[in-house]
């Protein structure tokens, strides 16, 4: 069980990715109308979703900023509608502070931050609103952040900046228990970045907070498989049991109910050996 706050939630789960924005990196465009979107968190957590989470800016490579306007247009009234006909909790992908105080007004449980709570006022946001934060790592800026990406260490890097978020929250005064970690796979790194974090991915489990994965459907399966981005399904379960594995605790997926499906088998397995 993954306790953060009074969100409780059984692990390994799987976070759905509901993107509401027009121009997202897989499936821009699909839920920017509110009955799709509904219908689609209800598919969701139908199929086993232990939480969905809902973006209004893209953050795909290369991606332009949105405006705090827009994205609250995008955002609140979805959760608004998701709340009224599901207690599926519900995290929000943002990096705003009116965003999040939004989300959370309408209904959102955490919040999901790709920026780590840097931009101006995120932390103070947190704080106030007292739920559970992922804090990713990504180096440099979206629509930037894939020109020529440099590590010595890549593993070693992204623990130590994950630690130092963490620090600095605390210090914020944000609650330790309230903070998940993620190493932000495609977020201003290579192919071979990623695959190296895929393989250490041990290391990035930093204070012992819980850690949460996004490997669904993004690039370097894509390029591992030649396989478009509707097509990298199969890769992006594959990935999944490789991160629960190596000690994911939330896998964040866009193909729900297969992703729960492979993880039912990693989770016994795991329970009766402990050796995985
Ligand atoms: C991630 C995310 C991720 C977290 C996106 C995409 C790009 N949030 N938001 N981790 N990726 N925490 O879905 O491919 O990896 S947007």
């Amino acid at each position: 069980m993954l306790r953060l706050g009074s969100l409780t939630i059984a692990a390994p789960a799987v976070m759905g990715i509901l993107n509401v924005t027009p121009d997202s990196f897989s499936d821009g465009g699909r839920f920017d109308n509110p009955h799709i979107a509904l219908r689609q968190a209800a598919m969701m957590a139908e199929a086993g979703a232990a939480i969905i989470d809902i973006g209004g800016e893209s953050t795909r490579p290369g991606a332009k900023n949105v405006s705090e306007q827009e994205e609250l247009d995008r955002v609140v009234p979805i959760i608004e509608s998701i709340r009224a006909v599901t207690d599926v909790p519900i995290s929000v992908d943002t990096s705003k502070p009116e965003v999040m105080r939004a989300a959370v007004a309408a209904g959102a449980s955490m919040i999901n931050d790709v920026y780590a709570l840097r931009a101006a006022g995120a932390m103070a946001a947190a704080v106030e609103l007292e739920v559970p934060v992922c804090l990713m790592h990504m180096r440099g800026k979206p629509r930037t952040m894939q020109d020529n990406p440099q590590f010595d260490d890549v593993v070693a890097e992204v623990a130590s900046f994950l630690e130092s978020r963490i620090e600095a929250c605390v210090a914020a005064g944000l609650s330790e228990d309230l903070i998940v970690v993620d190493p932000g796979f495609g977020f201003g790194k290579t192919h071979d970045h990623n695959i190296e974090l895929l393989a250490n991915l041990r290391q990035l489990r930093v204070r012992d907070r819980p850690m949460l994965v996004g490997v669904s459907r993004k690039s370097t399966l894509g390029e591992l498989t030649e396989r478009t981005i509707t097509e990298r399904m199969p890769a992006s379960i594959a990935a999944a049991v490789v991160a629960v594995i190596q000690g994911a605790d939330m896998i964040r997926a866009h193909d729900v109910q297969e992703t729960v499906d492979a993880l039912k088998v990693v989770r016994a397995v795991m329970e009766m050996g402990k050796k995985l």
